[in-house]
């Protein structure tokens, strides 16, 4: 099957990122996978899948898909066929990686914007003033992620200020790779393409109209993606891209091209924040109190590196910010939970023969609730968060 305009042959598995760990886990499932592939696209109920040189359009259903995950784009799966209803995604291997952030919403919910990555685009138009704390959070969750940032500045041919631009990001991305790069130009795209090699996958990471559509063009060699114009007065893009799409880049392992994304809410950070903060955690874990909150506190570590000039205010603040999001995060979990548990008690008694339970949890029993809770939580930092 062609898989695009320009004629192009579906790549087999092993150009898909399919390796012998994925052989692994398919021998070890239940029944004989009949298509093995890679979720390219998640649409509503269905998934384009590449399989092994072909394309199928597979339903994910909550009914046959034997996981509590739901596909997203990179996942690798297995799919099995229904006499009646046609392929179906029967399994979704475990993920090595996984870009997540909060949904949009009250709920406090994830959202996988990519699975199974090596590489994170963290993206920023040099077209318009960069913001330092918008790349800070990127950076908190693509860390969080397991895969490797890698800060892109794109529209290098329009900046204005870009060296004083630019180096303000480096001063900011620690060891984070940082290119400056056009389309246009060409300036920094051999940097960029040289990080994918064989069978790596790299996730795309931004706002709207920064050209990330047009650097999966240029890379493909063709147009793939369509890419749209920015809006002349306020620089921002249209949302042209509206699919999570997996792209195949020939000879250079795959990309996942995202819409713009302009809310990044932090979901549960555990490494993200200390890759992302590293003298600030540092200086935090030596305050006096564990419960510090490093303003006038006696012994705080992170005053005394904001006077000795090692950490920068700006930053601080942003870092407090974030932590107080993550703890805020924490309590509606548990509010969450609470109740999901409660709802669930209810609808337990009610199904008892009208006999109403009427002990109350104490306290106490809340207490012990709580602490298993948040140990059960923490086990699923191993895991990588789906
Ligand atoms: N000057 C300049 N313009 C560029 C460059 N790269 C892309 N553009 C233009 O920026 C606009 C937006 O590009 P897209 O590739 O559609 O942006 P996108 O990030 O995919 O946007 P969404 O799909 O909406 O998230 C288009 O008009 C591109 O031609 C560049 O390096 N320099
Ligand atoms: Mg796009
Ligand atoms: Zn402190």
């Amino acid at each position: 099957m062609a898989l695009d305009d320009l004629g192009r042959l579906a790549p087999d598995l092993h150009s898909l990122g399919w390796t012998s760990d994925h052989d692994s886990w398919a021998a070890g499932l239940d029944g004989n996978p009949e298509i093995l592939g890679r979720v390219a696209r998640v649409s509503r109920g269905y998934s384009l899948v590449f399989t092994d040189g072909d394309a199928v359009m597979a339903a994910s259903s909550s009914t046959h898909t034997r996981t509590d995950l739901a596909p997203a784009t990179g996942d690798f799966v297995a799919i099995q066929d229904d006499q009646d209803d046609g392929p179906y995604i029967a399994d979704i291997s475990p993920r090595a990686s996984a870009l997540v952030r909060r949904a949009s919403g009250r709920v406090p919910e994830p959202q996988v914007l990519a699975a199974n990555i090596d590489l994170v685009f963290v993206m920023h138009g040099l077209d318009r003033p960069v913001n330092l704390r918008r790349i800070e959070r990127q950076l908190v969750i693509s860390w969080d992620s397991g895969a490797q940032p890698v800060i892109l500045l794109t529209k290098s041919d329009v900046a204005e200020d870009r060296d004083t631009t630019v180096a303000s990001v480096v001063d900011i991305a620690g060891d984070v790779p940082v290119i400056a790069m056009s389309t246009v130009t060409g300036e920094g795209v051999d940097q960029m393409e040289a990080l994918l090699t064989g069978q790596t996958t790299a996730a795309m990471f931004g706002l709207s109209g920064i050209g990330k559509s047009t650097l999966v063009n240029l890379l493909s060699g063709g147009v793939v993606q369509r890419t749209g114009e920015v809006r002349a007065a306020d620089r921002r893009g249209r949302h042209t891209t509206v699919t999570r799409d997996l792209i195949p880049i020939p000879d250079r392992g795959l990309i996942i091209d995202t819409p713009g994304i302009r809310e990044i809410g932090l979901w549960q950070s555990y490494e993200g924040m200390e890759r992302t903060f590293p003298l600030i955690e540092a200086a935090a874990a030596t305050c006096r109190f564990a419960d510090c909150y490093h303003n006038e506190e006696p012994g705080c570590g992170v005053r005394s590196a904001l006077n000795d000039g090692t950490i920068a205010d700006d930053r601080v603040d942003h870092w407090k910010e974030l932590r107080a999001e993550l703890e805020l995060q924490e309590e509606q979990l548990d509010e969450f939970e609470r109740r999901m548990e409660s709802r669930a008690r209810a609808d337990a008694e009610r199904q008892r023969d009208g006999e109403r339970q009427t002990k109350r949890p104490s306290n106490r029993d809340r207490r012990q609730q709580d602490t298993r809770r948040k140990a059960n939580r923490r086990q699923g930092r191993g895991r990588r968060k789906h």
